[in-house]
C-alpha cells in the first residue's frame, strides 16, 4: 500500500491524491506539514530533507517532489491512463507538466502568500502586482493552445491536466486580477466534473484570510 505524507490542503499533495484516485491505487494519508507539524522531524528529513510535502513511500521507493512523485505513478500503474503512450501525446504532456512549475507556480505563489497566507500589514502589494501580470501572461498562452485542444496532452486527460488543474484551482479561488480566457475556462469546466478531481480537491474549501486557512487545515487534515 502506497502511503502519501502531506495535509490535504497543500497543493502539491492534492495533485498526488488525484493521479492515486484517477489511476484507482489505493493509499494510505498521514497528516504531516503546516500545522499538523512533523516535516523537521528526523524521520521524516531522512525521506525528504527539503522538509516539505508531500512524499511518498511505495515499497522501496520513497520519493519527494509533486510532479515527479505524479510523473513515476502514472509511469508505474495503469499504463496510458495518465502517461499517453503515443509520443506527441507524451511530449505535450510533459511540456506543459514543467511549464505549470516554471511558468504559472511562481505566480500563483506569490500572490497566494501575499494574501492569504500573511496578515494584511505584512502583505506585499508590488510583489502582488507582479505576480498578477506573470500569472495573467502564462494563462493566455494556455489559453492559445486550449483554443486548439481539449487537453493539455492534445486529445486525452492526461498528469498535464492535473498539476495544471490543481493549481488553476488554487488561482481560480484567490482575490487578485484574472484574464479573460474562456478556452482554459472551458477545459476547466471538464475538469471540475472528474469524480477524483471533486474528491480530492474541491472537498477542501479555499481560505481567504490566515485564520480560515489554519481553521480549514485543522478541520480537513
Ligand atoms: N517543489 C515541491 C514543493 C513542495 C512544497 O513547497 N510543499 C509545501 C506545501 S505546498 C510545504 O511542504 N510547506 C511546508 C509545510 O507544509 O509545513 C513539490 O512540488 O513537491
Amino acid at each position: 500500500m502506497i502511503t502519501v505524507w502531506g495535509r490535504r490542503n497543500s497543493v502539491n499533495v492534492q495533485k498526488v491524491l488525484w493521479a492515486l484516485e484517477e489511476l484507482d491505487v489505493p493509499y494510505t494519508r498521514e497528516n504531516v506539514g503546516g500545522h499538523f507539524g512533523g516535516n523537521r522531524d528526523a524521520d521524516f528529513l531522512a525521506m525528504n530533507p527539503m522538509g516539505l510535502v508531500p512524499v511518498i513511500r511505495d515499497g522501496d521507493v520513497t520519493m519527494f517532489e509533486s510532479n515527479a512523485i505524479v510523473r513515476y505513478l502514472a509511469a508505474r500503474f495503469r499504463s496510458g491512463v495518465l502517461r499517453p503512450d503515443e509520443h506527441r501525446s507524451l511530449a505535450m504532456a510533459e511540456q506543459w507538466m514543467d511549464w505549470q512549475q516554471l511558468a504559472f507556480a511562481p505566480a500563483v505563489t506569490a500572490i497566494f502568500m501575499n494574501t492569504v497566507r500573511s496578515l494584511p500589514e505584512n502583505r506585499n502589494a508590488q510583489a502582488v502586482a507582479a505576480a498578477e501580470a506573470q500569472a495573467t501572461q502564462a494563462l493566455k498562452v494556455a489559453d492559445g493552445w486550449l483554443a486548439r485542444h481539449d487537453w493539455f496532452a492534445g486529445s486525452t486527460f492526461s498528469f498535464g491536466d492535473i498539476v495544471m488543474g490543481a493549481l488553476l484551482w488554487r488561482y481560480m479561488g484567490l482575490d487578485c486580477g484574472k484574464p479573460d480566457m474562456p478556452h482554459v475556462m472551458d477545459w476547466f469546466d471538464a475538469v471540475q466534473r472528474r469524480e477524483p478531481f471533486r474528491n480530492t480537491i474541491m472537498s477542501v474549501p479555499r481560505a481567504r484570510t490566515l485564520e480560515e486557512w489554519g481553521r480549514i487545515e485543522r478541520e480537513t487534515g
